[in-house]
């Protein structure tokens, strides 16, 4: 099949999940095209069946915002022309339901019928989709796409209350690369970088933005080092990193928390990390506890949106409401203070991660796919 993806090219987990499903499509045959203004960061372009296509906005001074649903409209319909592209995916609502909709017109002025499937991430439902300012875009849009996916249920029942949605949502949780190896050649970051021998590793990654609580992490990090030896790695970057550093400077913890920035180190962090910490306002799904229980990392995380569907309680790691930092430390120091219990929650992170292997979810993408295309020749 040849599938033109459209995503946001960041660190972002929507960004994430479309250039690992694209490059997985790629590995099994499917000509893929990522369209989107610059090179996602996680793609590798040594497969021939890996495009990428940038969507170039040019300045003009009349412009306030630069209008990039036109340009990248424009840049769908002509490479779906020129490399007989034959199914569009977007991923996350804003704006790229939008443009793929325009892009689906004007190719049907032109005899060319494309389906569209829309996958919804999170944020483009709960967080900025809902806003008045967007909402009509984006319940448009959904409706008119021909098949809608959402990584999570909690998402399709958000979806579903927010929105006046007259499309069926199919559920298709985010997914994890299993057989990732390290090589162990060149490592720059060794443990004894992170921490002494002693000393526990937490980590936390995101795009550290409010919704991730990040005085939350720094609070509950603070409770767990006064009674055992432990570090804090804080990977990302975002708004909240420089108040984050000046709380742990505040609390004289400083020294205890290395805060990478956005790093291609993740992997490597996290196969020296001992326990995960994502105590978000929401998360639609929380792809970042995913891939750390795929190391076998246990987690402690907050219970809202579909962080239930894939960090169980008792079993993975532990779930509190949202700013119950005492507790989210005490179940921490439950985890970490006993070898024991350490490596069981270990192992049972590393069992449930198992349960969201790409090879068990790629094949429903593809079925999706092909029940488009039906659609499309009926
Ligand atoms: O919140 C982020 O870290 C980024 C955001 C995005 O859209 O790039 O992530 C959303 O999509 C991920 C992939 O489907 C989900 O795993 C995240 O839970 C979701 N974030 C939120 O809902 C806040």
């Amino acid at each position: 099949m040849k599938i033109a993806i459209v995503c946001y090219p960041t660190f972002g987990g929507s960004g994430v999940v479309a250039t690992e499903l694209g490059l997985e499509l790629a590995r099994r045959g499917h000509e893929i095209h990522f369209i989107t203004y610059s090179q996602p960061v996680r793609l590798a372009l040594l497969n021939p069946n890996v495009h990428y296509h940038e969507v170039n906005v040019p300045e003009y001074p009349l412009f306030h915002y630069q209008p990039y649903e036109l340009a990248l409209s424009s840049k769908l319909v002509d490479m779906v022309k020129l490399y007989k592209i034959e199914l569009l995916h977007v991923h996350y609502a804003i704006p790229h339901a939008y443009a793929g909709y325009m892009a689906k017109q004007m190719l049907k002025d032109e005899g060319i019928d494309i389906p569209m499937v829309t996958t919804l991430h999170g944020t483009d439902i709960t967080l900025v989709g809902n806003h008045p300012f967007y909402k009509p875009a984006v319940t448009f849009s959904i409706n008119k796409s021909d098949i809608v996916t959402s990584v999570s249920q909690s998402l399709k029942d958000d979806t579903l209350k927010l929105f006046n949605i007259k499309k069926d949502i199919t559920v298709i949780p985010n997914f994890i690369e299993l057989d990732k190896n390290i090589d162990d050649a060149s490592i720059p970051c060794r443990r004894s970088v992170m921490a002494k021998e002693n000393e526990r590793i937490i980590t936390h990654v995101s795009n550290f933005r409010k919704v991730k609580r990040i005085p939350d992490i720094i609070k509950i990090f603070y409770k767990i080092q006064q009674e055992i030896p432990a570090k804090l790695m804080m990977v990302g970057d975002g708004p909240e990193k420089e108040k984050a550093e000046a709380i742990c400077a505040e609390l004289g913890i400083l020294d205890k928390v290395i805060f990478f920035g956005n790093s291609n180190e993740i992997d490597r962090i996290l196969s020296y990390t001992d326990l995960f910490l994502l105590p978000s306002e929401t998360e639609s799904f929380g792809l970042a506890a995913l891939e750390a229980m795929a190391w076998g990392i246990p987690v402690i995380s907050s219970n809202s949106g579909g962080l239930p569907e894939v960090n169980f309680d008792g079993i993975s790691g532990y779930l509190s409401n949202v700013g119950m930092t005492d507790e989210m430390a005490e179940n921490a120091l439950k985890i970490l203070k006993d070898d024991k219990i350490l490596t069981e929650f270990k192992s049972n992170a590393l069992s449930v991660a198992k349960q969201f292997d790409i090879k068990n979810i790629l094949p429903l993408y593809e079925a999706l796919y092909e029940k488009a295309l039906e659609k499309q020749t009926v």
